[in-house]
């Protein structure tokens, strides 16, 4: 692990298997974080059963993900690497939040309100207080920085915010307890590359998401050549030619998006993909795309298959990070609960 500049976390639902806006909106920043700071990357499962989720599956899909992290290049050695479940302390902390969260922050929040959609009465509890539980996976930890797409930046703001009020809350108490004022640090979120919101080949309006029911709508890690290459033929554009500059792809979704994709996958801005491709038709530059898309993704997908052939390499690595992972965050929950006051009856 390199100490480096602050300590990074951040997760992944264990809904379905990943997609390409999930690696190019963050997993590529956290494989690159591992250079410079201390990594914690957690398959976030508790998040997952906020939604209806068949207990078969989610097994499943828990060892997809973890697979995913190590074939995209996340080093488990280098990085802890586990599943949120087996850390109890998330969801402590995650009770103390809600307890210092407003009820006002929370109705503000544009994810529960577009996948709670019509049917908020029948929404759980859990997805609507979905923030605070990841604000607890963040401070659990102490962490400083957040690699995610921008979908999630209001979320990373009211864990600025609970921080912030946690550390105001309990002044007093932290600083009776000897403790730094700043208990929690602010964490800042990491919200770069060329493609920080991948959007729906379907529909350049909507975020490509785990949860479309269209599977065309994505393109999946473990998608084979084929499949690729059909989903990118067969996605959405218009009949104009690409246009020579970034400027020109402003009201034009679905090419913004594709030349996006490219630029991520090639890691390069959009500016240099026009610069090759202004003027062409979509029918030149999806082969290219395809192909690009195909090259980097077909060697991660030939490595999940690896690892989740045998799960007994995924679950040693999960069971060994998870132990990482809970040396910290009970550390924090034993000075939070001093903090706020708690009487430890039982012996250590
Ligand atoms: N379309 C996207 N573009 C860029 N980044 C994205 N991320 C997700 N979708 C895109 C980023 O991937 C990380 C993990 O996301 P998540 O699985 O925790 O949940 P999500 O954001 O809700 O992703 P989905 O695909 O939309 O899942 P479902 O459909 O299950 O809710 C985050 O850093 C996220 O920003």
């Amino acid at each position: 692990m390199s100490a480096g500049q602050g300590r990074v976390f951040s997760g992944m639902q264990s809904t379905h298997s990943l997609h390409l806006g999930n690696y190019l909106g963050a997993m590529i920043n956290w494989v690159k974080m591992q250079e410079t700071h201390e990594c914690i990357y957690c398959i976030v499962d508790l998040h997952a059963v906020t939604v209806a989720q068949d207990p078969k599956t989610l097994q499943s899909n828990i060892r997809e993900v973890a697979a995913a992290y190590l074939a995209s290049g996340l080093d488990a050695k280098r990085s802890i690497i586990f599943n949120q479940s087996q850390v109890p302390q998330h969801a402590e902390l995650a009770w103390i939040f809600n307890c210092v969260a407003r009820m006002g922050w929370l109705n503000r929040m544009t994810q529960f309100k577009e996948k709670a959609g019509k049917n908020r009465e029948n929404a759980s509890v859990g997805l609507f207080a979905y923030p605070t539980l990841m604000a607890a996976d963040i401070l659990a930890y102490k962490a400083t920085h957040v690699p995610v797409g921008e979908d999630q930046k209001q979320h990373l703001e009211l864990t600025r915010d609970i921080a912030q009020k946690f550390n105001t809350d309990f002044a007093e108490s932290i600083a009776d307890n000897g403790l730094d004022p700043d208990y929690f640090p602010l964490p800042e979120p990491v919200i770069t590359g060329a493609a920080t919101r991948v959007m729906s080949l379907r529909d350049g309006t909507n975020k490509m998401s785990k949860s479309d029911p269209s599977d065309m709508s994505r393109i999946n890690m473990t998608d084979s050549a084929d499949e690729i290459a059909q989903k990118i033929r067969k996605a959405r554009t218009d009949p104009e030619p690409l246009p020579d500059s970034v400027e020109g792809l402003k009201e034009r979704a679905e090419a913004d998006n594709l030349i996006g994709l490219y630029a991520g996958l090639a890691g390069t801005d959009k500016a240099a993909v026009l610069k090759e491709f202004g003027g062409a038709q979509f029918s030149a530059f999806k082969p290219a795309l395809a192909d690009i898309a195909v090259e980097v993704l077909s060697p991660i997908a030939g490595e999940i298959r690896r690892l989740t052939a045998d799960p007994s390499e995924i679950d040693s690595i999960l069971g060994d990070g998870a132990e990482r992972a809970a040396a910290i965050a009970e550390a924090t929950l034993k000075e939070v609960k001093t903090v706020m006051g708690f009487v430890a009856s039982r012996p250590v």
